[in-house]
């Protein structure tokens, strides 16, 4: 017997599954498993699965999960260390053995009645030195075939595993959906992540936040790389040259819209390579390196159109050896389509909610939930970079740190050097949204997009950042982004989506030293000279807003980054801190 199977063995005896299914990652037998979803498995009743109409989105299915169960829920998620100073502030922690008691009695049959699924996957390419084999046990077809769009899941992967032990375990059980039974633990020394109690996105799908961002952080710092919540694009300008940038922004923010950006300016062209996840090593050139370890898209629906995101209606209607799957979104029921807020014409007329209640447009409530999801294959993507499949990655010129702030963070700025660029993002805030199961639009510190996502003491984190720059022959010059900003009348001042590109366009002038920059409090922003604003319906005076720096505003932002700075106690690096003084004096001038 390998470890693989005395593993699955001994968690088969805790979880007590009346059967096993080993998937292999094959058409066939994903077509098995969403068989199970539509007709055997049920939740609060439901089945798993609706099939859909495949003439617009073909081979796609409708799930509805349970409706306490509709997003991330950072308050029951915990990093396990043997110590709490090493997950820091910003993790919820507790010991690993009172952990795993917990989570032992949460799974003690848990399983009972229910198929274990045993998926076997690689994060990031296999031939990647960074690929992680992985190994994920589930009992809900919704996760099983999710997974298998989401990752490069093949039953090769258990060979490459033989006879070791060398892979990252993910135990993951729906249990019966009670919030006050459902966690999200993660143990980094073993490489193991445990979760009960949900079915949806990050919470479920362990090889996203779980193993790619918060275990992969812990092993990053080790091996000195870094695991981001970023995407990465290519960008072609007009001569045809590409340059290579990640972007981090917080959930819901844009970073599967930037992905896939359809170019208002003639001669440009986005290709993609991750809407989410990135990790990044310093290459034996001195330049940092790109891969995204996933194969699949699990994208915000709301907002999604031909017009905000072309390449992704197309994404989804390209209808390959993949299924596409739709969650929480509104049912039009006439066509058994798909509908979300946002979508392309008019609203349908007869319709149910994400709940599967006839939906009441008079009754002001949405019909799609504001977090709901489809999840899709990257392969599918008509933007899809050449550059995906290499194992080796695509070499960065540039990192963008954004968020969500509709005052006092202007369109873009350049940090001064790495290190500025490190504080540029130590420092981010953005207004929180539905991803996860937070009070919305508050504004919150979120540094790097990673406050949910690092796996261990930020403090820890940022002098992480702070060394990788020190190898760095050649560091990407660092930029703050923010689409957000708002006027007067609390509407959104940047048109943002295709015309972000006119943001790139500046950040490629830079890279190439041609154009200027004026220095402020935020950093180095445009002169208007140098900003493309044109054939916009944009006034020069409009324009000017999107780079205004309010002083009482950067006054607050100041004394909001000292405080968050001071929660992480010694563990804050100097440097950061000095470079909060920086930007004090910066102010006073
Ligand atoms: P996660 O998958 O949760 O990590 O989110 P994400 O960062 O990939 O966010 P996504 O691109 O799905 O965007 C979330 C929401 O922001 C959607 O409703 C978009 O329509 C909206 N959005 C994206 N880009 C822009 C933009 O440039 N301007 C404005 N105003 N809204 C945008
Ligand atoms: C996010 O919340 O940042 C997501 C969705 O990308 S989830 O997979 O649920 O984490
Ligand atoms: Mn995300």
């Amino acid at each position: 017997m390998t470890p693989l199977q005395r593993w699955v063995d001994e968690q088969a005896k805790l979880m007590k599954p009346d059967r096993i299914r080993w998937c292999d990652g094959s058409d066939e037998d994903a077509r098995g498993i969403i068989e199970a979803g539509l007709k055997d498995e049920k939740i609060a009743g439901n089945p798993v699965f609706y099939e859909l109409n495949h003439d617009i989105f073909p081979n796609s299915y409708l799930h509805r999960s349970h409706p306490t169960d509709v997003a991330r829920t950072e308050h029951l998620t915990f990093v396990c260390h043997p110590n709490k100073e090493l997950a820091g502030p910003n993790n919820n922690w507790m010991a690993p053995d009172e952990a795993k008691a917990k989570m032992r009695k949460l799974s003690d049959g848990c399983m009972k009645g229910r198929t274990m699924y045993v998926l076997p996957y690689m994060m990031g390419h296999p031939q990647s030195p960074y690929a992680k084999a992985c190994i994920q046990l589930t009992d809900i077809s919704y996760v099983a075939v999710s997974m298998r769009i989401m990752t490069r899941m093949s039953k090769s992967v258990i060979d490459k595993i033989g006879d070791s032990d060398d892979f990252v375990k993910g135990l993951h059980s729906v249990g019966d959906f009670d919030p006050d039974k459902r966690f999200v633990m993660h143990f980094p020394d073993e490489r193991l992540i445990w979760s009960v109690g949900s079915g949806y996105g990050g919470n479920a799908l362990l090889g996203k936040k779980c193993i790619s961002l918060r275990i992969a952080s812990c092993v990053g710092r080790r091996e000195g790389w870094l695991a981001e919540h970023m995407v990465i694009v290519g960008i072609q300008d007009p001569q045809g040259k590409t340059t290579y940038i990640t972007a981090a922004l917080p959930s819901a923010c844009g970073k599967t819209n930037l992905a896939m950006l359809q170019s208002a300016l003639p001669g440009y062209k986005i290709w993609t390579l991750g809407d989410d996840i990135a990790w990044l090593n310093v290459g034996s050139d001195g330049r940092l390196w790109a891969i995204n370890p996933e194969a699949g898209f699990f994208g915000v629906a709301p907002g999604t159109s031909m017009n905000t995101n072309p390449n992704m209606m197309e994404t989804l209607k390209a209808g390959t050896f993949y299924p596409t799957l739709f969650t929480n979104t509104a049912l039009d029921t006439d066509a058994n389509e798909p509908w979300w807020e946002g979508l392309d014409g008019a609203m349908p007329k007869n319709m149910l909610d994400w709940q599967g209640k006839p939906f009441d447009p008079a009754s002001g409530r949405k019909a799609a939930h504001p977090n709901s999801r489809f999840t899709v294959a990257v392969s599918q993507c008509p933007t899809l970079s050449p550059e995906f499949d290499n194992p080796r990655g695509v070499p960065i010129s540039a990192i963008l740190f954004g968020g969500k702030r509709t005052h006092t963070i202007p369109l873009v700025a350049e940090s001064f050097d790495w290190q500025n660029g490190v504080f540029m993002g130590a420092r981010m805030g953005s207004e929180t949204t539905a991803a996860a199961m937070l009070k919305q639009g508050v504004l919150r510190r979120d540094p790097m997009a990673m406050l949910p996502f690092c796996g261990y003491n930020m403090g820890d984190y940022f002098r992480h950042w702070l060394d990788v720059g020190k190898k760095l022959k050649n560091p990407p010059k660092i930029y703050s982004i923010n689409w957000f900003r708002t006027n007067e009348n609390g509407k959104f001042i940047w048109p943002g989506f295709g015309n972000n590109i006119r943001v790139f366009k500046w950040i490629l002038d830079r890279i190439n030293g041609k154009a200027d920059a004026k220095e402020t409090v935020a950093g180095l922003v445009p002169h208007l000279k140098d900003f493309d604003i044109s054939g916009l319906d944009m006034s020069k005076e409009e324009a000017a807003k999107l780079f205004e720096i309010n002083k009482a505003e950067w006054e607050r932002e100041a004394d909001d980054t000292d405080k968050f700075f001071d929660t992480f106690g010694s563990s804050m690096p100097q440097e950061l801190k000095d470079e909060l003084k920086g930007m004090r004096e910066r102010l006073k001038k």
